[in-house]
């Protein structure tokens, strides 16, 4: 156990002053486990922040940054741009949905998320529509904590404070998470596509013609693993279609193999047409992102004198050299390791550990899709959030293990090359802790 720190570090999303009673620092890790100053070695089931999927340190991932640091560093991203970016753009388009040939690098997916969105509202203008405005989120959604994304997010906590400066003309989607009609669902409830209608009662109120795009988590992560009921992404798309809306997907979580291929569309079989991206595009390695549009709205774009800048957006580090690099290696180790089927061949043992908390005490709802998984608990009388901040410390002390906990809801997010034993082996030292939590 660490003393406490009086610490000038202000950490994102933490409980800063319980942190600094009991400080949990990482100094190193490799492959599947975390390492700390005092020489504990501690097994990571969150794949850092849904971020690293095939391992800490990964060799390959590693030399690439190492040599392109040293070769060039970074470049000017507006007028000039570097050989690594032109590639991995390349590489990343050749994996995504048909049809989604542009690809525009940010550095996070917060930044993916608001970039989209500007091309859903440039692309409307662009093509004379510039009545189309309005967006439509969902709620439990999260699209990051920009103004955009947390405009059209759709976590309370998120937006609270920062109400009065939401962007207008947002509206929301319900979720899709109904304790009585789909807990326990394996993989997709079969309940609740209904829900999309939604978007068409929205439609009604404010005339499709106004709207510019729709933008869901294929499967939401944050909001502690929902995965979307049977057919209701196909009615969004169809809603969109008969509109003329655009239909955003936010796969900050799910591409790159989370749910065993290399987009949610593609496993789920429904094409927006735009994608937003991040952590597993590096492997978490170094940040970056990247929107993925269609050729008919980059297309839009087009026009206008030739010498003028269509797209007033972007970032210093847009396709910076050395991220870029890192997002070549890790999509090269993803091919040579043939990761994204690695992970759907660990999906049922997953599955099966999940659900056999499905009668813990404590638990009322267990979710998964891919290798997405949450444990939901009831929240103590009087103290929301409590046994689950509780699980994630003796997690960390008790069981060397360092796993995710949303108020009282934990989340998983095993390596997509995990070992199924070791697998095991994580979720039987979370049931120790469960077990013995009040
Ligand atoms: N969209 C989605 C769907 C996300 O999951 C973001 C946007 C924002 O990305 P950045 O890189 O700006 O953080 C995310 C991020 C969790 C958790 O515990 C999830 C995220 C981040 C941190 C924690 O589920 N998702
Ligand atoms: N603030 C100032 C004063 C800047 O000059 C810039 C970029 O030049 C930014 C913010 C935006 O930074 P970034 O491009 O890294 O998002």
């Amino acid at each position: 156990m660490s003393a406490a720190l009086d610490n000038p570090y202000w950490l994102p999303f933490t409980a800063n002053r319980d942190f600094n009673q009991q400080p949990r620092v990482i100094t190193g890790a490799s492959g599947h486990w975390y390492k700390t100053a005092d020489g504990k070695e501690l097994y990571d089931t969150f794949s850092g922040l849904w971020t690293s999927g095939v391992g800490h340190c990964h060799p390959k991932i590693v030399a690439a940054v190492q040599e392109q640091v040293a070769k060039l560093d970074y470049c000017m991203s507006f007028q000039v741009t570097n050989n690594k970016a032109i590639e991995l753009a390349e590489r990343v388009t050749a994996i995504a949905p048909d049809g989604l040939d542009h690809c525009f690098f940010t550095n996070s997916g917060s930044e993916s998320v608001d970039t989209a969105l500007k091309i859903a509202l440039g692309y409307h203008r662009a093509r004379g529509e510039g009545n189309r405005t309005r967006l439509i989120g969902r709620e439990k959604g999260y699209h990051g904590v920009n103004f955009g994304g947390m405009s059209v997010g759709g976590i309370v906590p998120n937006r609270k404070v920062f109400s009065a400066a939401l962007i207008p003309g947002v509206d929301h989607l319900r979720h899709t998470l109904d304790l009585e009609h789909n807990t326990f669902s394996r993989g997709q409830p079969e309940w609740g596509a209904h829900l999309a209608d939604d978007l068409e009662r929205l439609c009604t109120l404010h005339d499709g013609s106004n709207i510019a795009a729709v933008i869901v988590e294929p499967v939401s992560g944050s909001a502690g693993v929902l995965p979307p009921p049977v057919g209701y992404l196909e009615r969004l798309r169809e809603i969109c279609d008969q509109h003329g809306i655009l239909l955003i997907f936010d796969e900050v979580i799910t591409a790159f193999g989370r749910v065993g291929k290399a987009f949610g569309a593609e496993r789920f079989g429904v094409t927006p047409d735009i994608i937003t991206t991040a952590k597993g595009l590096t492997n978490g390695v170094i940040p970056m992102g990247a929107v993925l549009v269609r050729d008919e709205i980059y297309d839009a774009f087009m026009q206008g004198p030739a010498h003028m800048i269509e797209l007033f957006h972007g970032y210093t580090y847009s396709g910076h050299p050395v991220a870029a690099a890192a997002g070549l290696a890790t999509l090269g180790v993803y091919e040579e390791e043939d990761t994204f089927a690695q992970a759907a061949t660990l999906e049922p043992h997953f599955e099966e550990l999940l659900h056999s908390f499905n009668n813990h005490k404590h638990v009322i709802d267990v979710r998964n899709f891919g290798l997405m998984g949450a444990i939901e608990m009831a929240p103590r009388d009087g103290a929301p959030g409590a046994r689950g901040a509780e699980a994630h410390k003796r997690c960390f002390w008790d069981e060397n293990l360092v796993i995710r906990a949303g108020m009282d809801t934990l989340q998983f997010s095993p390596f997509l090359n995990s070992d199924p034993d070791e697998m095991t082996r994580s979720f039987d030292a979370v049931r120790r802790v469960m077990d013995s939590l009040d």
